[in-house]
This record gives structure tokens, C-alpha cells and sequence, in this order.
């Protein structure tokens, strides 16, 4: 070969020959600073090799990148997160004297991070699960974490159960299979020889395991804490997140069809609705009572499989978090966030919940694990935003070193703030308890009732919740191949609703109902129904924030798609154009109007409702594409509002609706845009 030919590994590749920097800011550097001058080639003896142990900055490159993996976390390990804050509404002393809570329109930093349970770091996002809900909040006296979940009640009663909780539903061990789902023997094997699950397992067949979007999902401490005030005074709090865009799920068969469709459905949610200026709010609300109240409540009030309904104890709005930033990476900020149940702050306590005992032991734990060493506090986002002065010291990776001398106490050496003292004025204290009782391995008798809340929570469903609560458990168990598995969940469903019960049993083809459960009491059938517990009936009544999906194609009618769209977007909520190709369609006036979606990427189950504008001398053509078909088939299986316009009817009569068009279908002839989206603020045609 020619002397004067020299390769560069990138002609020919398309790729720009020899990209210079164009300011000395832009020159790259090794992890030592060191100016690179080729990150292309390694270093060579001659032109063929072999590659040179000398090459430190091939080394140094691929030595960094074989390290970038930490463990994911145990569980919760797919997650996304945000930053924001949290505005205080008044000041609360009466009730706290937490800091953050002090003063009204007090703003404090938050980051918050939402995630599936049981699937590992690259699952799908709507699976059916519980969501996790951790809030950091870097207030004036520290952070305080609150780790919670989308669901108010737990699985378990007591910590000690959770590596078998969590072993069970998570993949089984020797096939490495189910990925993020409970549909398999071991989750049901476990859950049906765990009782106390039973009230838990109605929530997580519920559709709050699918929620829509974390914009959408409450959020729940799940624990009872202890507030404190300043003379001491103590009460007991439930902390709730109430979404200001109210509550709202998918529908089973549209999760499983999201899943392939967007596995990343959420995250993408969460990231367009901040980047786009729409900024998702909760209130945080709380439910504060005494020991006078616990006494005389039905259950336990440290026994996290109850809840305590809101029209017993209602729910006190204190404060909102608002979450307006996206992080710069990923996983600096999202992966590295280390929750701690322990985290909590002068005027918040801890109360005997077994399972918030276990957590705060757990926590600790994992991060020391996942990141690496005691120094993980040192990392950006779970460094405390107010002063840190303490004798701890070294350790991996130690970023906030103390000066001076001293590193212990008592010591005689000038105060300052390298050499802090504790303060019994102000510093945490825990709230006293009297306590007495022998060592021992127990479960208290108040923790026994595991179905009363179980048909509670059923009742207070709607008539379409319940149907899919009834379908998720026939679903989940079909999946199920061991027979007696299955018919044991029967067994203890028939303790909570004898129709709940036979209804599965059906659905798995049973021909006997199986014998009771033993109950170690007896199910209460004297609780009243909770509103607050329906997804249904805390429906926003509004479409803002949704995201209505626009099928249209060449020709289509300008004004129809105009005054849809402005319609759309006064309402506060987003379009998305589908379209035979990505290039998009060209309108009966000649506009271009571009694609975000080719109808086999944009299926209807992306979008809360769609919409069909079609062009007549293009509508056959159209109804011959079978993801066009599929389009509207799911939009009607899935309950959703299908605006139309005429030329959009062989489409509806290729997909054998014609006969089936009922008031779910919105015409474009019958009502002009601004009463269709009116419409659209029942999110969902139930009635189908
Ligand atoms: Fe967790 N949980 N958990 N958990 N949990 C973790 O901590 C644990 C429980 C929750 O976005 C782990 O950092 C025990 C209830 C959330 O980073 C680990 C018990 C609730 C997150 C752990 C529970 C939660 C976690 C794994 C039973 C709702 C994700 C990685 C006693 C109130 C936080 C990590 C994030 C994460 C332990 C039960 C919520 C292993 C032992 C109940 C939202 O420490």
C-alpha cells in the first residue's frame, strides 16, 4: 500500500475526519488532565500491532469504563426521579416544630424519586406493581426522608419478613424468570401462606398497580409516625401525597401493549411534562390523631397492612411539592440517591411499627452497599443542604474533610466549627415512651384481623374497579401452574367477598370452590365503604395533562385538525400527530403538518384518547393498514373516547365497530372541538 495513504479508522465511516476542538475548553483530557491527542486508536507497535501495555490512556479509558456499573438497588431498582420543592401552606408549630414546617410559603429543595418494586434496573414501566414514592426534602436541620409507596398498606406485618417477601416476587432463582412480575407460583405460593398479605394483594390487583403516569399517583408513608411540637407535645401522623391532577390508571391490556410498545412509558411522561413547562404537583396532606384514637380504632395503628379511611381521621393538606428540574445525569443524581428512613429531623419521629423498625436498619445497609462505603452522605444529591459538623472521619472516598486538630470529644481545644459540641437545646431528641415486657419473639393479637380491611377497600370500589380487580387476580394466577396454589388464594377470598371469590374461581375454571381459609378472626362486614379509596370517584375531571393521539393522513380537513388541537392545548393538554409515515401528511390545503409518530410506533395505547381525521380519497388506503385497524380495535377495548370525523368510517367499519359506535364516539360533525374535549374530562368511556 501506498506510502502516502494513511487510514484514520473514520473516512469512509461517515464520520468527520479528525473532529479538532475549536476552543481550548473543548480539548479532551484524560481522568488525570492529561490533552489527548487520538481516542480513536490505541497505541501500537507497528501498523498491525500488537497494542502497547504503555498505552495508560487506552487503559485508563476502558479501566474507568469496566467500573461504571454499582449494584442496583435490591428492590425498587427501576427508577426515574426529579427535583423541585415543597411549599409549607401555614405555620404548623401547634402540630411540629420540624423546621420546614414553620413558616408559610417556606420553600425547601426536594428530590424525589418514583420506581417499580420488583423489577431490576431495565424492566418495563408499567408493570403491575407497587410504585415507590421516596421524597428527600434537604431542609435547615438536615434531611428528612420520606420512602413511601403509591399504596397505603404493605404486604407484611413485621421486617423480618421481607428478604422472603421480596425473594418470592422477585424472578425465581434457578430459571431467572418472571422479570418484574408477581405472576408466578412463588409470589402466590408465599402470599397464600401469608395472610396478613390479603388486604395488600386487593390493592396490588387493583389498578393502582398500573398507574398512568407518577403525575397521576398518590403517594403514602405508609407508617404511622410521631409529630412533636415544642413543649413536647406528641401526636401520630400518616403522611399522603395527593396529586393536584388527580388520580388516574390504565387498563390491563393496555399496560401489557405499552410494555412493548414504550417500556419506558413513565419515565418519558415525567421527563416531557417537566421539560415542557407542566410541572406535576402534590399536596402533602396529614391525618393527625392520638393515643386516644388509637385505642378506640378497629386495628393497630403500627400495623402497616391497615389503613385509617379519611373519613375516620381526615386528611389535613400542610404544604405542596412541586417537581420542575429533570437532573443533569442520571446517574449521579437518579441512581445514586441514597432514601434512608432513618433521615428524619427534629420534630418527626419514629413510632414501634415492626416494619419501620426493620427499615431503618435496612437502609442504612444497602446504600453502604450500593455506593460503596460510609461516605455516601458525601455524594452531591444526598449531601445535606445545611451545615454538617461532626468527628466523623476518612473513609472510601472522603469529600468533606475536617481541618484542624481536633477529632474527638471531650476535648479542651477551642469551639468552633470544626469542633462542634451536641446541643440539649436543640438538637434531636427522641420522644419518650414508657416501655416494659420481656424479650421475645412475637406477634401482637392486634395485628390477627386480615380481611376486614381486605372487603373494606373492595367495597368502596366502583362496579368497573372491582371487575378488574377480579380479572388481575384470574390473570396473575392463570400464570400460576400449581393447582392447589391457586385454589389457596381462593380459599382466602372467600373470607373477604363470597362473589370476589367465585367470580376467580370461575375465571380459573374451578368446578369447586375450595374450603375457607382458617381465619384467625372473624372478617368485620361492619366497615363502612371509603370513597377515598376508588381511583374512579377521585377522577380529575379534566384533561390536562393527558395526551390525546391524532391519526390523520394526507388531505386531511385543516379546520377539523386546527381547532382540535387549539382546543387540545387550552385545555392544558398535549397532541401527538400519527401518521402513515414519519414525514407526516400534507393537508387538504396543502400544509405540511409533521409526524411525532408512524402508526406502527404511535399505537393508542400511548394516548389517553385519540382521534381519527381522515381524508376521503385517502380513507381506503388508510383502513388497509393493520396497525390503523389495531389503533382503533384497542382505543375501543380500552374504554377511551374516539373523536372521528367522517372520512375516518371505513376505518371504524374495518375494525367491525360500526355497529358498536356508542357515546364513547365523538363526532367532528356534531360538536364543534372546544364541546368534544369538554368530554374528554371523564378520561374514560366506562360505560362500554
Ligand atoms: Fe423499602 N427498601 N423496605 N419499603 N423502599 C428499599 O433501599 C425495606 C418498604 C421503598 O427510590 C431498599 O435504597 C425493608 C415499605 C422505596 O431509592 C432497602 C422493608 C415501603 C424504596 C429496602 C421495606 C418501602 C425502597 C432497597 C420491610 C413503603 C426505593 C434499595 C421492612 C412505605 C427508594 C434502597 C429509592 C427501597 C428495605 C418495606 C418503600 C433494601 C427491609 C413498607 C420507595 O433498604
Amino acid at each position: 500500500m501506498s506510502e502516502s495513504f494513511k487510514y484514520d479508522g473514520q473516512k469512509g465511516h461517515g464520520g468527520e475526519v479528525h473532529q479538532t476542538p475549536e476552543a481550548a475548553d473543548q480539548i479532551m483530557t484524560t481522568a488525570q488532565g492529561c490533552p489527548v491527542h487520538d481516542d480513536q486508536n490505541s497505541l501500537k507497535a507497528g501498523k498491525h500491532g500488537p497494542t502497547l501495555l504503555e498505552d495508560h490512556i487506552m487503559r485508563e479509558k476502558i479501566f474507568h469504563f469496566d467500573h461504571e456499573r454499582i449494584p442496583e438497588r435490591v428492590v425498587h431498582a427501576r427508577g426515574y426521579g426529579a427535583h423541585g420543592y415543597f411549599e409549607t401552606y401555614d405555620n404548623f408549630s401547634d402540630l411540629t416544630c420540624a423546621d420546614l414546617f414553620q413558616r408559610k410559603g417556606e420553600q425547601t429543595p426536594v428530590f424525589t424519586r418514583f420506581s417499580t418494586v420488583a423489577g431490576n434496573m431495565g424492566s418495563p414501566d408499567v408493570a403491575r406493581d407497587v410504585r415507590g414514592f421516596a421524597v428527600k426534602f434537604y431542609t435547615k436541620e438536615g434531611n428528612w426522608d420520606l420512602v413511601g409507596n403509591n399504596i397505603p398498606v404493605f404486604f407484611i406485618q413485621d421486617a423480618m419478613k421481607f428478604p422472603d417477601l421480596i425473594h418470592a416476587a422477585k424472578q425465581e432463582p434457578d430459571r431467572g424468570f418472571p422479570q418484574a412480575q408477581t405472576a408466578h407460583d412463588n409470589f402466590w405460593d408465599f402470599a397464600s401462606l401469608s395472610p396478613e398479605s390479603v388486604h395488600m394483594l386487593m390493592w396490588a390487583m387493583s389498578d393502582r398497580a398500573i398507574p398512568r403516569s407518577y403525575r397521576f399517583m398518590e403517594g403514602f408513608g405508609v407508617h404511622t409516625f410521631k409529630f412533636v411540637n415544642s413543649a413536647g407535645e406528641e401526636k401520630y401522623v400518616k403522611f399522603h401525597w395527593k396529586p393536584k391532577s388527580g388520580l388516574q390508571s390504565v387498563v390491563w391490556n393496555e399496560a401489557l401493549k405499552i410494555n412493548g410498545a414504550d417500556p419506558d412509558f413513565h419515565r418519558r411522561d415525567l421527563w416531557n411534562a417537566i421539560e415542557s413547562g407542566d410541572y406535576p404537583e402534590w399536596e402533602l396532606g396529614v391525618q393527625v390523631f392520638d393515643q386516644s384514637f388509637a385505642d378506640q380504632f378497629e386495628f393497630d395503628v403500627f400495623d402497616s397492612t391497615k389503613l385509617i379511611p379519611e373519613e375516620q381521621v381526615p386528611v389535613q393538606k400542610i404544604g405542596k411539592m412541586v417537581l420542575n428540574r429533570m437532573v443533569d445525569n442520571f446517574f449521579a443524581e437518579t441512581e445514586q440517591v441514597a432514601f434512608c428512613t432513618q433521615n428524619i429531623v427534629p420534630g418527626i419521629d419514629f413510632t414501634p411499627d415492626p416494619l419501620l423498625q426493620g427499615r431503618n436498619f435496612s437502609y442504612l445497609d444497602t446504600q453502604t452497599k450500593r455506593l460503596g462505603g460510609p461516605n455516601f452522605t458525601h455524594i452531591p444529591i444526598n449531601a445535606p443542604q445545611c451545615p454538617m459538623r461532626h468527628f466523623q472521619q476518612d473513609g472510601h472516598m472522603a469529600m468533606h474533610n475536617p481541618k484542624g486538630r481536633v477529632n474527638y470529644e471531650p476535648n479542651s481545644w477551642p469551639r468552633d466549627e470544626y469542633n462542634p459540641r451536641a446541643c440539649p437545646a436543640h438538637g434531636y431528641k427522641s420522644s419518650s415512651e414508657a416501655i416494659e415486657g420481656d424479650k421475645l419473639r412475637y406477634r401482637s393479637e392486634t395485628f390477627a384481623d386480615h380481611y376486614s380491611q381486605a372487603l373494606q377497600f373492595y367495597k368502596s370500589q366502583t362496579p368497573v374497579e372491582q371487575l378488574h380487580i377480579q380479572d388481575a387476580f384470574v390473570f396473575e394466577l392463570s400464570k400460576v401452574q400449581t393447582p392447589a396454589i391457586r385454589e389457596r388464594v381462593v380459599s382466602h377470598l372467600l373470607n373477604v367477598d363470597e362473589a370476589l371469590a367465585k367470580g376467580v374461581a370461575e375465571g380459573l375454571g374451578l368446578t369447586t370452590l375450595p374450603q375457607k381459609a382458617e381465619a384467625a378472626m372473624e372478617t368485620r362486614t361492619d366497615l363502612k365503604p371509603s370513597d377515598a379509596l376508588s381511583i374512579i370517584k377521585n377522577a380529575p375531571e379534566s384533561f390536562k395533562g393527558r395526551k390525546l393521539g391524532i391519526f390523520c393522513c394526507d388531505g386531511a380537513d385543516d379546520d377539523v385538525l386546527e381547532s382540535l388541537i387549539n382546543s387540545i392545548r387550552a385545555e392544558g393538554a398535549m397532541v401527538e400527530i400519527v401518521a402513515p409515515t414519519i414525514y407526516g401528511i400534507t393537508t387538504r390545503d396543502g400544509k405540511r403538518i409533521e409526524g411525532q409518530q408512524k402508526i406502527d410506533g404511535g399505537p393508542s395505547v400511548l394516548y389517553d384518547a385519540v382521534a381519527l381525521v381522515l381524508a376521503k380519497e385517502k380513507a381506503d388506503e388508510v383502513a388497509a393498514i393493520p396497525q390503523a385497524k389495531d389503533f382503533v380495535t384497542d382505543a375501543h377495548a380500552h374504554s377511551k373516547f374516539i373523536i372521528y370525523n367522517e372520512e375516518a368510517m371505513p376505518l371504524i367499519k374495518e375494525a367491525n365497530l360500526e355497529d358498536k359506535m356508542d357515546a364513547g364516539y365523538l363526532s367532528t360533525l356534531k360538536a364543534d372541538s372546544d364541546a368534544i374535549v369538554r368530554q374528554l374530562r371523564a378520561l374514560r368511556f366506562w360505560e362500554r
